[in-house]
C-alpha cells in the first residue's frame, strides 16, 4: 500500500464521545474523558498509524450554541478544525438521535469548504437496540450527504477498526503528515 496521511477531525455535541473515539484511536489517553458536558476545551492532536497510513486525529470542543465569549472561542475552534481537516468525522450519540444541537450542527456542516467529506459515526451504540440504527441512520442521511455512515461505540470499542481502515484509505497519498515519534 502506498503512503497516505492526513487530518481527520472529530466533531460533535458536548459528550458526543470525540475524546473517547481519539483515544482509543492513538491508542493512549491523549484527551481527557468525562461524563461532564465540555471537557475537551482546545484542539488536540492525536497521531495513529494505519498500516502504512498517519493519520492524524484532531479532538476538537464540543459544539453547541455558545453564549458567552470563551464559549464561542471554543466552538470557533471546533469548526476550524473540520475546515483544516482532509475529512471530518461528525460523531453523535444513538440513544440521543437527532436533538436540536445535532440539527444546527447539520445545518452548519453545508457551509463547511469541505463539506464533501464529512463522515458520520453514530456513536454509543452499546445503548440502544440495533432496530434504532437503521431509522437513525436513515434520517440522518436524508438531512446530509454523509459520505459513509459507521455505527461504533468509542468506549467499547465496536466498528473503530473499521472506522480507521476505512478513513486510512481515504487520506491523500503522500508524504507524513507530522514525525513518527510525534503525539501532540
Ligand atoms: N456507553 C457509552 N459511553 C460512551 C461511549 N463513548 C464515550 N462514552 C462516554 O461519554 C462521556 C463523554 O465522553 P467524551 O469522550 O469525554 O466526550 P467528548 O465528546 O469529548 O466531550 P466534550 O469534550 O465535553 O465535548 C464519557 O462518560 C464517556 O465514557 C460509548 O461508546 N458508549
Ligand atoms: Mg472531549
Amino acid at each position: 500500500m502506498s503512503k497516505r496521511a492526513g487530518f481527520v477531525a472529530l466533531i460533535g455535541e458536548p459528550n458526543a464521545g470525540k475524546s473517547t473515539l481519539l483515544n482509543r484511536m492513538v491508542g493512549a489517553k491523549v484527551s481527557i474523558v468525562t461524563h461532564k458536558v465540555q471537557t475537551t476545551r482546545a484542539r488536540i492532536r492525536g497521531v495513529a498509524l494505519e498500516d502504512e497510513a498517519q493519520i492524524v486525529f484532531v479532538d476538537t470542543p464540543g459544539i453547541f450554541r455558545p453564549k458567552r465569549r470563551l464559549d464561542r472561542a471554543m466552538v470557533k475552534s471546533a469548526w476550524g478544525g473540520a475546515a483544516d481537516a482532509d475529512l471530518t468525522v461528525f460523531l453523535i450519540e444513538a440513544h440521543r438521535g437527532i436533538t436540536e444541537g445535532v440539527d444546527a450542527i447539520m445545518n452548519a456542516l453545508k457551509d463547511l469548504p469541505k463539506s464533501k467529506s464529512v463522515v458520520l459515526a453514530i456513536n454509543k451504540i452499546d445503548r440502544v437496540q440495533a432496530e434504532e440504527l437503521l431509522a437513525l441512520t436513515k434520517s440522518m442521511n436524508d438531512v446530509f450527504n454523509f459520505v459513509e455512515t459507521f455505527l461504533i461505540s468509542a468506549e467499547k470499542g465496536h466498528g473503530c477498526d473499521t472506522l480507521k481502515t476505512w478513513l486510512a484509505s481515504k487520506l491523500p497519498e503522500g508524504p507524513l503528515a507530522l514525525p513518527r515519534r510525534s503525539n501532540c
